[in-house]
């Protein structure tokens, strides 16, 4: 390399934008208030529990005890992997003594896990699925986190949590973490959308993109066609559409993260339907379908159940279910185009919007 060269590269380094979460989060308050503060030291311990899980499941395959269930079944009855149990853990010790949260629910968790009185008490509630697609864990492929911030309302006196039970547009901040060819942190605190990568070599998330607006069209989607024969008809028209028409691509991961990372960089839809047995589908709105569409609205996007935004729809129970449709808005529009005159009538008004 010329000393030319050489001094160029330097400069680029320089100049790269190297600026960490905390940092990033700070500025999107313009401010040193509380609320700053505390979403900076929320998002710094989120982090935390990310590189946490991230060591593990970088090194599961040669770590003893790292793969496989445990052979319980979780409040879902899904059988429970040791990673799921590793990972929820992880979040209840990074945020136990961090007097940022007074409680933390989770996918694996039946009732909220209450920060102790021998803690110091915040007055912020985490909502989390700590991995998401586990089934993707035993072949070493893409998982996630999901998270979801609200703030404690009221005193929660009878200890049921029943303040976590209002829309997803209360939530303070929402993002997820994707562990995949480099693990990566996305979130927003109502002021669009931003990813991090994970540098190994720091140990710090550093700014990817900022602001990331979801294309109004895409050429995916993204469903578990093997369902097929479970759906109503108006949901096997559209895929029957899509199947028949030039322009489409499927792609499904069989972990939602992934799946929805890859929708909202380069458009597209993502799509859980229910079935005729099961109406609700599978995905759980307060720490699956709720953070998703917030990140979603806020890049330009929409989410809805097929006959509601998700945003709007209120949980009648911690682990409520719903359907959901997720992507770029041309892309939800079509899939509402399928369904019954009620939904037709929402994909309108939200068009117009
Ligand atoms: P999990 O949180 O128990 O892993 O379940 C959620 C996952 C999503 O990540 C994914 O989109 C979906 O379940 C896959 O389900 P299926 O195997 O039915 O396609
Ligand atoms: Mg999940």
């Amino acid at each position: 390399m010329t000393n030319v060269e050489q001094s160029q590269a330097q400069n680029s380094a320089l100049e790269r934008d190297c600026r960490t979460l905390s940092h990033h989060v700070l500025q999107q308050f313009q401010s040193f208030s509380q609320e700053a503060q505390d979403l900076s030291a929320i998002m710094n311990r989120i982090a935390l529990a990310a590189k946490l899980i991230s060591r593990r499941l970088s090194r599961a395959g040669i770590m003893e005890g790292a793969l496989g269930v445990t052979g319980e079944e979780n409040v879902q009855g899904e059988s429970v992997k040791k990673m799921d149990v590793y990972a929820n853990d992880v979040f209840i010790s990074v945020f136990e003594q961090s007097g940022l949260v007074c409680r933390l629910a989770s996918e694996e968790m039946e009732k909220p896990y209450y920060i102790p009185e021998n803690c110091p008490i915040g007055r912020y509630t985490l909502l989390y699925d700590p991995v998401d697609g586990s089934s993707n864990i035993d072949t070493n492929l893409n998982v996630g986190s999901i998270f979801s911030i609200c703030q404690q309302e009221g005193n929660d006196v009878d200890g049921n949590a029943n303040d976590l039970l209002q829309t997803g547009r209360k939530q303070v901040a929402a993002g997820y973490i994707l562990y995949g060819a480099s693990t990566m942190l996305v979130y927003s605190t109502g002021n669009g959308v931003h990813s991090f990568t994970l540098d190994p070599s720091l140990g710090e998330f550093i700014l990817a993109q900022e602001n990331i607006q979801i294309p109004e069209y895409g050429a995916i989607y993204s469903l578990n066609e093997g369902n097929f024969w479970q759906w109503e008809e108006p949901l096997r028209e559209y895929v029957r559409y899509v199947h028949r028409n030039e322009g489409y691509s499927a792609r499904y991961g069989g972990a939602l993260v992934g799946d929805f990372h890859r929708i909202l960089l380069q458009g597209g839809v993502f799509l859980y339907p229910g079935t005729v047995k099961k109406p609700e589908g599978k995905l759980r709105l307060l720490y699956e379908s709720a953070p998703l569409a917030f990140l979603t609205e806020q890049a330009g996007g929409r989410a809805t159940t097929g006959t509601q935004e998700i945003l709007d729809v209120i949980p009648d129970k911690i682990h409520m279910r719903t359907p959901l449709i997720i992507g770029s808005r041309e892309n939800v529009k079509l899939v509402e185009s399928f369904m019954p005159a009620q939904s037709q009538e929402t994909a309108m008004a939200h068009s117009q919007t």
